[in-house]
């Protein structure tokens, strides 16, 4: 089952393309250093994020602190004249870090030729007075940091990254005061969120019902029709489970304390007194937006498999489950179990980094044939597929096919060597109503176990 060749690979064996990184370190840390260059993020996009300062140091910090992923690249320069040799270069420049006393710009000159070529600029000096903080502010720098203690880099760093990340971010503000929405929304346009608006409670609603990216949103107390507390309840009520974090916002006087409590009582994460500072209000949306994201992430774990990408085990049962249950009697249902022949001999013989090469190739092409049905990784080189509404023929055939092109594929496990596997496959098709999973699941073992016994790398079905 193992074919063992010698592959031909080049000079392409390193992942990444060094040579900027080395060119910038031969002129010294003004040098503009690319790290990953040209190699497109897993977002899809490229990211270029630009420091400036002429702190050797402070570079140093904030790269060691940005740790530039796959895709991401970091720009550095020393003074204006070389921003603005990058400039030039018309690269896209996703957001700045920006030093105010430059050599050849003492005051800022340069962080206003970021602000003129519409890079969002966050702005981290050693000049403390208020007055030109205040200033910076409002020529539309999105944060004002001081280096007056180790802590802000972190800060720094973390904020650079979230220009980016912030991108992707629906925020959704409801305010029927149309001054207050339009300040609330420039700064958070400045800090590069995607805002939606909604002048009322049935605006809100109607928003939520038709965009299910929206993570944060902002509730003003005195709304027309509906008020911000009944609209909270009415969102928690209708959507239990969405991963939406909620602010809620009002100007009735301080003294009535009450409020906020059934702010947070009716479902709030957060609350907002107004008149509020913009930059303070940009914080809590931060804050709020990370906690979504941390949510998210926390949930694809749970429910994915690290190596593969697949769904896990506890997603396929759970999912299938429910699938089986909202199945109309009258369609068949099958299962198909999938597991890779002597695969313990591809540890065996070329080591476990080996192995998860080929897991991660088996998978990528059962999921290319057959996406979008319930697909996922059940066990250790065992797969598993729900396929709704089809005869069992044509569930055997489809099943073939993938039989076919794992047996055509040629993985490349690094190392020199270049394998092939096989895979025996289990079908089991219900022809009868209301099949439980256990019994899909234990015929569909049942097929496979057979198909080892019969020699391996074929198709065996049954129907229950
Ligand atoms: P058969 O044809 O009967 O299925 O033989 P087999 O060798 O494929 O089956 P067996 O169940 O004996 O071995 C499965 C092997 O899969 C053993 C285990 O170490 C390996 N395995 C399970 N999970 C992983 C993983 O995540 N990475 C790697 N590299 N190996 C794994
Ligand atoms: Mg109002
Ligand atoms: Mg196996
Ligand atoms: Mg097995």
């Amino acid at each position: 089952m193992i074919k063992r060749q010698q592959s031909n690979h080049g000079d392409g064996g390193l992942p990444y393309d060094f040579r900027g990184l080395k060119a910038g370190k031969s002129a010294g840390h003004a040098g503009v250093v690319c790290l990953y260059w040209g190699k497109v993020h897993r977002s899809g996009t490229m990211i270029n994020y630009l420091i400036l300062d002429d702190d050797p140091l402070v570079i140093k910090i904030i790269r060691h602190l940005m740790r530039a992923e796959e895709g991401e690249t970091l720009l550095t320069a020393g003074s204006r004249a070389e921003l603005q040799a990058i400039l030039a270069r018309d690269i896209p420049i996703t957001a700045a870090l920006a030093d105010l006393n430059l050599p050849d710009a003492a005051h800022g000159e340069a962080a206003g030729d970021l602000l003129q070529a519409g890079v969002p600029t966050l702005i981290l000096t050693s000049e403390s007075d208020d007055d030109i903080r205040h200033q910076w502010l409002s020529k539309g720098v999105v944060d004002y940091i001081n280096k007056d203690g180790r802590y802000w880099y972190p800060y720094a760093a973390r904020m650079l990254r979230r220009l980016h990340f912030n991108r992707n971010k629906k925020i959704l503000l409801v305010e029927d005061s149309v001054v207050e929405m339009a300040a609330m929304t420039s700064v958070l346009e400045l800090n590069q969120y995607s805002v939606l608006q909604a002048g009322s409670a049935e605006q809100a609603l109607e928003w939520l019902t038709t965009d299910k990216d929206i993570s944060v949103m902002t509730v003003d107390h005195q709304l027309p029709g509906m008020n911000g507390l009944e609209l909270i309840q009415t969102i928690r009520y209708k959507y239990p489970e969405r991963p939406l974090s909620i602010i809620g916002v009002s100007g009735v006087p301080l003294k009535h304390t009450q409020l906020s409590l059934d702010f947070i009582r009716s479902g709030a994460d957060d609350f907002l007194h107004k008149p509020f500072n913009l930059q303070e209000f940009t914080y809590r949306v931060n804050n709020n937006a990370q906690m979504i994201e941390t949510h998210l992430q926390l949930k694809r774990q749970a429910e994915n498999d690290f190596l593969t990408g697949l769904h896990n085990r506890r997603y396929f049962l759970t999912h299938s489950q429910e699938m089986i249950q909202q199945n109309p009697a009258e369609n068949r249902i099958s299962m198909a179990s999938l597991d890779i022949d002597h695969f313990k001999k591809v540890n065996d013989h070329f080591g476990h980094k080996a192995g998860d090469i080929v897991l991660r190739q088996v998978a990528k092409a059962m999921k290319n044939q057959l996406s979008p049905l319930l697909l996922a990784r059940t066990g250790g080189e065992e797969f598993s597929v729900l396929i709704p509404a089809h005869s069992q023929q044509e569930v055997s055939a489809l099943m073939e096919g993938v039989r076919q092109t794992i047996e055509q594929l040629t993985i490349d496990v690094e190392d020199g060597d270049v394998l092939s596997v096989t895979v025996s496959i289990g079908i089991c098709t219900s022809q009868r109503q209301s099949t439980d999973l256990n019994t899909l699941l234990s015929t569909a073992d049942e097929a496979l176990y057979t198909a080892k016994l019969s020699g391996r790398n074929q198709v065996v079905s049954l129907t229950v």
